[in-house]
């Protein structure tokens, strides 16, 4: 029998779309703090629970995730003033800590550790910036995964505490100022606001503003607001040599933005009030990423005529478009992802081709290419290195490959990384797991690449449970990475894993990301489904047995499929999604993300939306087809994609439901406390919902023997 919650409440409540009137029976879940939506969020979490946790192998799968997540996890050394820093975690602590050393081979000392500032890990790390001779360390900390921070500072390298304390933050630079007095930041200034992480308001007028160390908040000097513009974002930092500071404003999710700046030698009495940028571009037609500048000749990494990206140069002193000079013309296939300077005359480059990276080192006099470094199939998931220093680590990662981190000197000629660190696993065989990228082909014909991943020699015989995620959108690139509930779905479930690299991404540059917003969205969901379907052809799996997996604008994407084609899927597992499609815009910072899906106040757009709005399509499936399991999973401090948006779906699920016999699939959200978009989440929260999943993969593919003590043995 079904479990379900009734929430529907035709209590009058209609929103007018231009004309078309849509109603909105659960818009009273919006409120999180009301008793009603407190109620609902137990009674579904009531039902989830017992379903969750009553795992016959919890105690295997409990000890087969921990020890495996148990391996030493590092982020790439960096050196600021005379030290080095990097973060580091034993293995399951719930959060890295950040430790400073005198040399890459001295003892490290205990710099800043997240995990003695909460009982249960809940606050993170979120931000960070040293001063420029390396004396003040300013960090954000995040409560409950929240998008808001408090700004702390700190003496480097004793690590001793500042007692300046910066509230209201979010979305926010942090750039100091190269005299080392102080921190530029952003910040939003409405009273109503506790920044707490469960407020729902929309996150408008965001201000620049100059904290002078020593001084108490109140008495910051606000440097830029755009009052006519209530949605602008106000990038700022401060360029290598100190005396300017660029602007960037953004007016949402695009990747465009507007480039001022302001030259700190015209402040001769220091900064005091409003900046008197002068504007270089003033359009939102691309956008302009500082890299580093000569005097007054700026290189930017811009998307201007240039989908995959190139690097320009801009001279101050005659700013004018027409002398703009092309430094790295954009490459005919692969997407330029970052750029960064280093040793004065070099550009470390990276380039994403066919969802691999690619590193690269440059000329910054000429922008010729000198060296590769080579790679095998994967991402660079980290880097450090500076102008003023010859050094670089960059971390390579994929997903049979947990971590290893390169070392290398850039003032030789050779270019010539060595293995600085390897992050080992114990007991786990990567030899015994390929992975595969293959290209299939959309509904309209595109090829899509898919990598596959599984253990070598798996009969495909259409009975392997699959794990199939996707995220497509906002310019973003889902490249290989490493997860260790992924091993243990491969090795103990049987499962294949794939990672399909739809439109809506920036796999392929703006023209892919293109090719999946706003009035493009469908090919994001028909690309998924097209990814279903290939590994059903190709016997890899089977619709029952297909688990599809995505958060965020990803959940958007489960929600959408399990409703256009439900007899595709088994389960969906949606995390942190956005269902309703007409109201988004409306919570926090939902108004930058119309910049890829539209906004429902506009008519045109409102057609787009109403089509796939998971929330506004949710019908009894046809036939004997029931609907997916479903697993929706949100946070009680989600400030990114509010609650309400899982809440809603999962009511208006139940209710068409409700009186529907052939559903046996189970229907379900899980609402975690102190928990919110995924950012800074306790590794015990992570490996906890890792059980959960895998417990639900389990049961929902009938997989009986996984009370079979042989599966465990490794
Ligand atoms: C965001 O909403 C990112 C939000 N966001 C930031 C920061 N700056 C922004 C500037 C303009 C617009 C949004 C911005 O986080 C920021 C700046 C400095 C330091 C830290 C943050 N994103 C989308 C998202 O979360 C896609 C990824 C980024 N979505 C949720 C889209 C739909 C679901």
């Amino acid at each position: 029998m079904l479990e379900v919650v009734e929430a529907r409440r035709d209590d009058g409540q209609v929103d007018d779309y231009s004309g078309t009137k849509i109603a909105d029976p659960y818009h009273w879940l919006e409120d999180p703090d009301s008793e009603e939506t407190k109620a609902f969020v137990d009674a579904q979490n009531s039902i989830s629970r017992p379903f969750l946790d009553t795992c016959p192998a919890k105690n295997q799968l409990n000890k087969r995730l921990t020890e495996l997540w148990d391996y030493p996890k590092y982020g790439c050394p960096y050196k600021r003033g005379n030290h080095y820093y990097y973060s580091y975690n034993t293995g399951l602590q719930n959060q890295s800590v950040v430790y400073v050393q005198d040399t890459l081979e001295s003892e490290p000392r205990v710099f800043l550790d997240p995990n003695l500032l909460s009982d249960d890990g809940t606050v993170s790390l979120n931000g960070r910036a040293f001063s420029e001779n390396g004396q003040y360390f300013a960090y954000g900390l995040s409560k409950s995964g929240s998008d808001w921070i408090t700004i702390k500072f700190k003496e480097a390298p004793s690590g001793k505490d500042l007692p300046d304390n910066l509230e209201k933050v979010k979305f926010s630079s942090m750039a100091w100022t190269h005299d080392h007095k102080g921190l530029l930041y952003n910040k939003y200034l409405d009273e109503n606001i506790k920044a707490q992480g469960t407020e729902t308001a929309s996150n408008q007028n965001q201000k620049l503003f100059y904290h002078r160390l020593g001084t108490d908040q109140s008495e910051d000097v606000l440097l830029a607001e755009f009052l006519d513009h209530p949605k602008w974002m106000i990038g700022a930092e401060v360029s290598d040599c100190g005396r300017y500071i660029i602007l960037c404003p953004q007016e949402g999710c695009d990747p465009v933005n507007r480039l001022f700046y302001v030259d700190l030698q015209t402040l001769p009495e220091g900064i005091n009030g409003l900046l008197p940028y002068v504007k270089v571009v003033d359009n939102f037609d691309a956008e302009y990423e500082y890299i580093t500048n000569e005097g007054t000749l700026f290189t930017f990494k811009t998307n201007l005529k240039a989908p995959r990206y190139k690097l320009i140069q801009i001279d101050l002193s005659k700013p004018e478009m027409e002398n703009w000079k092309t430094l790295v013309e954009e490459h005919e296939s692969s997407v330029l992802e970052w750029t960064a300077c280093v040793n004065n005359n070099k550009l470390v480059m990276c380039y994403l081709e066919d969802v691999k990276n690619k590193l690269y080192v440059h000329n910054l006099s000429d922008g010729q290419r000198v060296a590769e470094f080579p790679l095998e199939v994967g991402t660079i998931s980290g880097y450090s290195g500076r102008k003023e220093q010859t050094e670089v680590f960059f971390q390579f990662v994929s997903f049979l490959t947990p971590g290893i981190i390169y070392r290398c000197d850039m003032a030789t000629s050779t270019y010539s990384p060595t293995v600085f660190r390897k992050t080992e696993l114990k007991n786990f065989d990567f030899d015994q797991y390929e992975t595969k990228q293959i290209f299939y082909s959309s509904k309209d014909g595109t090829k899509i690449p898919m990598f596959i991943i599984m253990k070598k020699g798996i009969a495909l015989d259409g009975n392997n449970p699959c794990l199939l995620y996707g995220y497509g959108g906002f310019n973003i690139s889902i490249s290989p990475h490493f997860s260790v509930s992924r091993l243990v779905f491969m090795q103990h479930l049987g499962g294949v894993f794939a990672v399909a690299n739809i439109r809506g991404g920036g796999e392929y540059g703006e023209t892919w990301h293109k090719g999946g917003m706003m009035g493009n969205k469908q090919n994001c969901f028909d690309d998924f489904q097209a990814a279903a379907q290939y590994l059903i052809d190709n016997k890899y799996t089977s619709s029952k047995k297909v688990i599809i997996n995505g958060g965020s604008n990803g959940g958007l994407l489960v929600g959408a499929c399990m409703n256009q084609r439900p007899d595709l899927f088994g389960c969906g597992i949606a995390q942190v999604g956005v269902m309703d499609m007409l109201k988004f815009h409306k919570f926090t910072i939902g108004h930058a993300w119309t910049t890829d899906y539209g906004c429902s106040d506009k008519q045109d757009q409102f057609q787009w939306l109403i089509k796939y709005s998971p929330l506004h399509n949710i019908k009894v499936p046809d036939g004997d087809v029931q609907y997916p399991a479903v697993l929706l999973l949100t946070g009680d401090h989600d400030d990114r994609v509010v609650p309400s948006h899982s809440l809603k779906f999962i009511a208006q699920l139940h209710h068409t439901m409700k009186d529907c016999k052939k559903q046996t699939n189970p229907l379900m959200i899980r609402v975690d406390t102190k928990a919110g978009h995924g950012m800074g989440k306790p590794t015990a929260k992570i490996v906890s919902i890792s059980i959960k999943l895998c417990w639900l993969v389990t049961k929902l593919c009938n997989f009986s023997s996984i009370c079979n003590p042989t599966i465990w043995k490794c």
